[in-house]
């Protein structure tokens, strides 16, 4: 018999058997045998967090990034309800993180008797997670968490949650107990090859098909394929969360995120006769796959392919529906469309190319408009020139958020970072910091409002503390800006919306980050050298003034559908 284990390190150990690398936290007292077996556990890392939230949000972001789950972990009671939000973001995007709570000891919990910090865990992640499940007897411990570890990587992915009493954290195993093999499918879930064929004749006769990746390609990693469906002369374009998968910097390319990339996505979008869509939910980036965004449903041809049967056809009636994964799909279907002639409208598709070089001719005209203090297009211009072509995004903050998408172009899906589903502010730094823990040798930046900057700065002693000299870039309005400018379109009336002008680089340098306050255009790219080379976080806080974007509308438009507005929805939009 070789060693005697706690349960905490048998957790370790398992989380590690199925890919587990990096484990994000904060401390409590159940913790210390899990917190003790990762750190002497080779080949993984642990990182912690000065809140709960950020510790779930860098768990998401290194599975977003390099596609295999983490873990984060809080004590119990308040950590585990601090740490709701983060799970919550990554459930909203199907990401894979695995979360752990432990509780109270199994002879008090469940149902609960008044022990300090007493939590219905269960009770507070089952809506915010895809699985979850108290570890009810010492000897499930090995089982429940590979059943977590499969569940959150296979089908649909999503956030995971184990609750563990902390009984059953100290408690030992021997290796007998511990050492069970992790079994789970391997190889991709391949469609129907009737559907598939069918697919591609409607493709190949459609006069204006689209193209549409979601982040189901990007979970697939199966871009290379989506762009040489592209290639094959059809229009493409994504969501949000499929963003990087059409190469910005092609000739024929139209936008990307939805309706967040600008006019010729939104033509293109309400245009086409036949939407290929892959991997992606008709979310509210596309307005539900409804007017004002996408065609009347019935009137356009959507082949709709997912991993999860249960979201075909659950927003837009499909012609075909196809259950796959994304990659072994694309594959299939560009076998099937090589060396068949397409009847792609070419003055169609011309004419999406033209609507979207019109529109960035615009947005540059706002960009160069030189105010006091600066417009946000101005700022993500001018940030977004100073990047490099593999620097890592983190899309924080409102308005900003929109201007950063019109300028910052996204080559690589796993370039960019955005909580698509919750439109989570306060995630960029976390995100960012996580980045940069994966990517040390590249840049990574985030940029963000001055109000989601607040939610999360406290991370800014994380990022000093783990060495990750991420540059974060607040376009700082001194605002809530995005709602302040809805509360004055609809009701003429800021309400709690303002905020007292705090110098955001005087907080960096408190937290011994580096930081600059810069006001005019010309301070922007010597502040952003200055930034890097420091070599250590950063904190660019500039200061900007709202700045209206055509997209607003769609704010309006989709999110308020439906409601009584005070004003015409034409002159709330004009805020
Ligand atoms: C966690 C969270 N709380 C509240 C909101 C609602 N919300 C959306 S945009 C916005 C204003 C963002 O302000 P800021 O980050 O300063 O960016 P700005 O709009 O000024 O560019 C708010 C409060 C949200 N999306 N997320």
């Amino acid at each position: 018999m070789g060693d005697l284990l706690p349960g905490g390190a048998v957790l370790a150990k398992l989380l590690k058997k199925g890919g587990v690398e990096f484990v994000f936290g904060l401390p409590g007292g159940q913790l210390f045998p899990f917190m003790d077996a990762v750190s002497r556990e080779e080949g993984m890392r642990i990182l912690t967090t000065r809140h709960e939230e950020n510790s779930a949000h860098m768990a998401d972001a290194v599975s977003r990034l390099t596609g295999k789950p983490a873990a984060c972990f809080s004590t119990v009671g308040p950590g585990a309800a601090n740490m709701v939000p983060g799970v919550a973001a990554a459930f909203a995007d199907s990401i894979p993180v695995v979360a752990i709570t432990p509780n109270n000891q199994t002879f008090c919990t469940y149902p609960a008797k008044g022990s300090i910090q007493d939590g219905n865990h269960l009770g507070l992640y089952r809506s915010i997670t895809k699985w979850n499940a108290m570890v009810n007897q010492r000897e499930r411990l090995p089982e429940l968490v590979l059943w977590a570890l499969r569940e959150a990587t296979t089908g649909c992915p999503g956030p995971v949650h184990l609750d563990i009493p902390v009984d059953v954290m100290y408690k030992t195993f021997s290796d007998s107990e511990y050492e069970p093999g992790y079994s789970r499918s391997s190889g991709r879930v391949r469609g129907d090859a009737k559907l598939i064929t069918r697919a591609a004749e409607l493709l190949s006769k459609a006069r204006r098909p689209l193209l549409l990746a979601g982040g189901g390609v990007v979970r697939a990693e199966a871009w290379d394929e989506f762009r040489a469906l592209a290639v094959l002369g059809i229009p493409a374009t994504t969501t949000p969360m499929g963003h990087g998968c059409v190469d910005p910097n092609g000739d024929r390319y139209i936008g990307s995120a939805g309706w967040l990339g600008g006019s010729a996505v939104h033509k293109a979008l309400q245009e086409a006769d036949v939407v290929l869509a892959v991997g992606c939910r008709f979310s509210g980036w596309l307005g539900l796959g409804k007017p004002p965004v996408m065609g009347t449903p019935g009137t356009q041809k959507v082949i709709h392919v997912d991993i999860d049967p249960s979201r075909i056809g659950l927003n837009v009636p499909v012609e075909v529906g196809i259950v796959s994964d994304a990659k072994v799909f694309l594959a299939d279907l560009l076998e099937l469309l090589k060396g068949r002639k397409l009847q792609v409208d070419e003055q169609w598709f011309a004419a999406l190319i033209d609507n979207y070089k019109k529109y960035m001719i615009e947005m540059e005209k706002v960009a160069a408009m030189r105010s006091d203090p600066l417009n946000e297009a101005t700022v993500a211009k001018l940030v977004a020139d100073f990047l490099d072509a593999e620097a890592i995004v983190a899309f924080d903050g409102g308005q900003v958020m929109e201007w950063a998408h019109t300028f910052v172009k996204i080559n690589n899906p796993r370039n960019k970072l955005f909580t698509a589903g919750m439109g989570h502010l306060g995630m960029g730094m976390p995100f960012a910091n996580a980045a940069k823990l994966v990517h040390p040798d590249r840049q990574v930046v985030n940029i963000t409002g001055d109000g989601a900057f607040a939610l999360t700065c406290q991370e800014l002693e994380t990022a000093v503390r783990y060495n990750l000299p991420v540059v974060n870039i607040i376009f700082n309005d001194r605002a809530w800006g995005m709602i302040k400018a809805g509360q004055v379109g609809l009701y003429n009336n800021p309400v709690g919306t303002d905020f007292f002008d705090t110098d955001y680089a005087e907080v960096a340098r408190g937290f011994g980050a580096y930081g600059e306050r810069v006001t005019r255009a010309e301070e922007i790219k010597p502040a952003l050298q200055r930034a890097f080379a420091a070599g250590k976080p950063a904190v660019i806080d500039i200061i900007t003034q709202f700045t209206p974007h055509p997209v607003d509308r769609f704010w309006v438009e989709s999110v308020l559908a439906g409601c009584e507005l005070p004003v015409p929805a034409g002159n709330a939009e004009k805020v």
